[in-house]
């Protein structure tokens, strides 16, 4: 058990970010047995600046028995552009699916919000797709439309821009939802060394994929060059197990 961390941005950004990561976190501690997950080199809190836009990181990592990695992402550009990231990365013996979302928005407005249970093996787990029709259908009034290298994505993947309080509160609902049932399925797997070979290739190619986001990579090579963007992107948000 890990005490629940104080995070200094968190309390500077966008509501919606703000309570979705609280969110996250609640879910974790009462789902998942948490231990520490230490970054390569100091990667949990970063600041950066180069074309006048100041870039700050700050990240929460954990694992668990099924999870190699958890990785929770506050970011903020300027004044202007918050972002909150997250991913749980199986361990690759586990025949688990990757959870992922974003939020990317700011000045009162969250333009991205997009969460998915994204299969690495050819579908979801039946039981998956049991826990998530289950849940109660939320439409909304802007449905965004997927990137191209977005094929890593499943059936159940939401992608939209809330519009006021009401959706916003709506769509976290439904990303917690997504990750209760996420956890409830994780807790009760059962490793299987057999297949080990073919979930890592699935969460390389997923990682592959995600690599592709311009939209983020712009961000980044902003702040810090071009280097040390696509290192951050391989090694942080999208790595494998060595
Ligand atoms: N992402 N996002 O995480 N991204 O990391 N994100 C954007 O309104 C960052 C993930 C996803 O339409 C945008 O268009 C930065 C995960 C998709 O072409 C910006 C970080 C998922 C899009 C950023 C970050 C994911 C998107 C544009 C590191 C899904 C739409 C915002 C902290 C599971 C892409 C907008 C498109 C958009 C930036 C998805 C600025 C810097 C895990 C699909």
């Amino acid at each position: 058990m890990v005490a629940p961390s104080s995070s200094s941005i968190r309390d500077q950004q966008h509501p919606m970010i703000r309570s979705l990561a609280d969110g996250i976190e609640a879910t974790w501690q009462q789902y998942l047995d948490l231990s520490p997950y230490h970054l390569p080199e100091d990667l949990g809190y970063v600041e950066g600046r180069l074309e006048g836009e100041r870039l700050v990181i700050e990240n929460q990592c954990y694992q668990t028995p099924q999870f190699r990695k958890l990785h929770l992402e506050l970011a903020r550009v300027g004044g202007s552009l918050d972002i909150l990231h997250c991913v749980m990365f199986p361990r690759p013996d586990y025949p688990l699916p990757m959870f992922g979302c974003d939020l990317v928005g700011g000045r009162g407005q969250i333009s991205a919000a997009i969460v998915d249970l994204s299969p690495v093996m050819e579908t979801l787990p039946p039981a998956y797709q049991t826990g998530l029709e289950a849940l109660p259908s939320r439409q909304f009034g802007q449905e965004r439309g997927l990137p191209e290298w977005g094929t890593i994505f499943s059936p159940y993947c939401r992608f939209i821009r809330p519009d006021g309080a009401d959706e916003e509160a709506a769509f976290i609902q439904l990303i917690t939802d997504y990750l209760r049932v996420h956890c409830q399925q994780a807790q009760a797997a059962a490793p299987d060394a057999q297949a080990a070979a073919t979930i890592l290739a699935g969460q390389q190619h997923y990682c592959q994929q995600q690599q592709k986001n311009d939209k983020t990579r712009r961000v980044l090579e902003k702040a810090f060059g071009q280097d040390w963007a696509d290192r951050y992107m391989t090694t942080v948000l999208f790595d494998l197990p060595t």
